[in-house]
C-alpha cells in the first residue's frame, strides 16, 4: 500500500485481502495504537519526572505520580479491557492473570504484554518499548484459564511492539508479514512507513551483553569469538525492543543466552521472546533458545525465562551450530 496510509485504513485493507482474517483485530489494534499514543506522550515527558515528582510524590497539579512501568501497565489494561475481544490479560508487571471484569463482554482472545521493556533506560533518554502478544483462548468458560496463556508461540494470532525512540513506531504481524507505522505527532496518527519488513539474511551486527562473557557456555563464547574474527561489529543498547528493531531493519543477531549463574537467561518467554520470535519469523528471520525454535517451546509458567537467539536467519543458524555442537554434543 501507499506509504503514509493510516493504520486504520491499512488494517481494513488487510481484512479484505485475507477473507478468513478475523475483524476482531481491527478493534484491538486500534486500541493498542491508542495506548501507544498515551504512553508515548508520557515517555516523552520522562525527563520532567524529577521536576514533576516520582511515585509516591505529588506533581505540580497535586496528583500522585506513578512509576512509568505501573503507568504503562494500567494504560493497556484500561484501554483493552472494554473491547469485548479479550477474556484475560497477563503482564510482566502482574503476578497473576487479570480477568476482564464482569461489566464488560468477554471475548475469545487473551493478551500478554511487557508494558515497558527496558524501563531502566528511561532516565537517560534511551529508547524503550512495549511488547504484546495475542492468542485465541483454549477454554470456553466465563473466565480465562492458565491454559489459555500457556500456549506455544506458534499459536499466536498477533504480536507486535511499540518503540518510543527518536520517533514512536508500532510494528506488528498477524501472520501476513510485518508492517511498521510511525506516529505523526502533528496529527496523532500512525502512518505506514515500513511495509512487509524483511530482515537481511545475514548481517554484520551482533548484540549481546559481553560483560557476562566469563559466565557464558563454551558454545556462546566460541560463537562470539568467531563473530569478532569475521566482519561483525557490536551494537548493544540494553533495551531489547531497540536492539531488536535495529537488527530487524538493518540485519543482525541478538543473543541473551543462559549462563552459569542464570541458565535460563533473563528474558521472559511469553512477554518478550515469543512475540519477537513471531515477528522475526514473519520477517524471514529466525529465533530459538539456541537449540529449539522459540515458537515451539511450550510454556510451563507465566513468567518463565528463556535464552534468546534471534535475528538474521543465517547468523542465528551459525550461532545455533556452535551452541548445539559445543554445549550439547550427542
Ligand atoms: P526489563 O523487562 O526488566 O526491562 O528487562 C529486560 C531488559 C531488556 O530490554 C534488555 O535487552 C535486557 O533487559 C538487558 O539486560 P542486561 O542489562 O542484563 O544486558
Ligand atoms: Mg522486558
Amino acid at each position: 500500500m501507499e506509504l503514509g496510509t493510516t493504520l486504520t485504513r491499512f488494517i481494513i485493507a488487510q481484512q479484505r485481502k485475507y477473507p478468513g482474517a478475523s475483524g476482531d483485530f481491527s478493534g484491538l489494534l486500534a486500541e493498542i495504537a491508542t495506548a501507544g499514543k498515551v504512553i508515548s506522550h508520557e515517555v516523552n515527558k520522562a525527563g520532567l519526572i524529577d521536576i514533576l515528582g516520582y511515585k509516591g510524590k505529588k506533581n505540580i497539579h497535586g496528583e500522585e505520580v506513578q512509576k512509568l512501568d505501573d503507568f504503562t501497565n494500567k494504560v493497556f489494561m484500561k484501554t483493552l479491557s472494554h473491547t469485548g475481544h479479550l477474556a484475560g490479560i497477563a503482564s510482566e508487571e502482574m503476578d497473576d492473570i487479570y480477568q476482564i471484569p464482569e461489566e464488560f463482554p468477554r471475548g475469545k482472545y487473551v493478551f500478554l504484554m511487557d508494558p515497558l521493556d527496558g524501563s531502566s533506560n528511561i532516565d537517560v533518554n534511551i529508547s524503550v518499548g512495549s511488547i504484546f502478544s495475542i492468542y485465541r483462548r483454549k477454554s470456553s468458560g466465563p473466565l480465562a484459564t492458565m491454559a489459555d496463556f500457556l500456549q506455544p508461540g506458534r499459536n499466536q494470532v498477533c504480536a507486535g511492539y511499540l518503540i518510543y525512540g527518536s520517533s514512536t513506531m508500532l510494528v506488528y504481524t498477524t501472520g501476513h508479514g510485518v508492517h511498521g507505522f510511525t506516529l505523526d505527532p502533528g496529527i496523532g496518527e500512525f502512518l505506514l512507513s515500513h511495509e512487509a519488513i524483511q530482515i537481511p539474511s545475514q548481517a554484520t551486527i551482533y548484540s549481546i551483553n559481553e560483560s557476562y562473557a566469563s559466565e557464558w557456555s563454551d558454545g556462546v563464547q566460541q560463537y562470539i569469538e568467531y563473530a569478532k574474527k569475521g566482519d561483525k561489529t557490536a551494537r548493544y543498547v540494553g533495551s531489547l525492543v531497540a536492539d531488536f528493531h535495529r537488527n530487524l531493519l538493518k540485519g543482525g543477531i541478538y543473543i541473551y543466552p543462559g549462563d552459569k549463574k542464570n541458565p535460563k537467561g533473563k528474558l521472559r518467554l511469553l512477554y518478550e521472546a515469543a512475540p519477537l520470535a513471531f515477528i522475526a519469523e514473519q520477517a524471514k528471520g529466525r529465533a530459538s533458545d539456541g537449540l529449539s525454535s522459540m515458537m515451539d517451546i511450550v510454556p510451563e509458567s507465566l513468567h518463565q525465562r528463556v535464552p534468546l537467539v534471534i535475528g538474521s536467519p543465517e547468523d542465528v543458524i551459525q550461532a545455533e551450530k556452535y551452541m548445539s555442537k559445543i554445549d550439547n554434543p550427542s
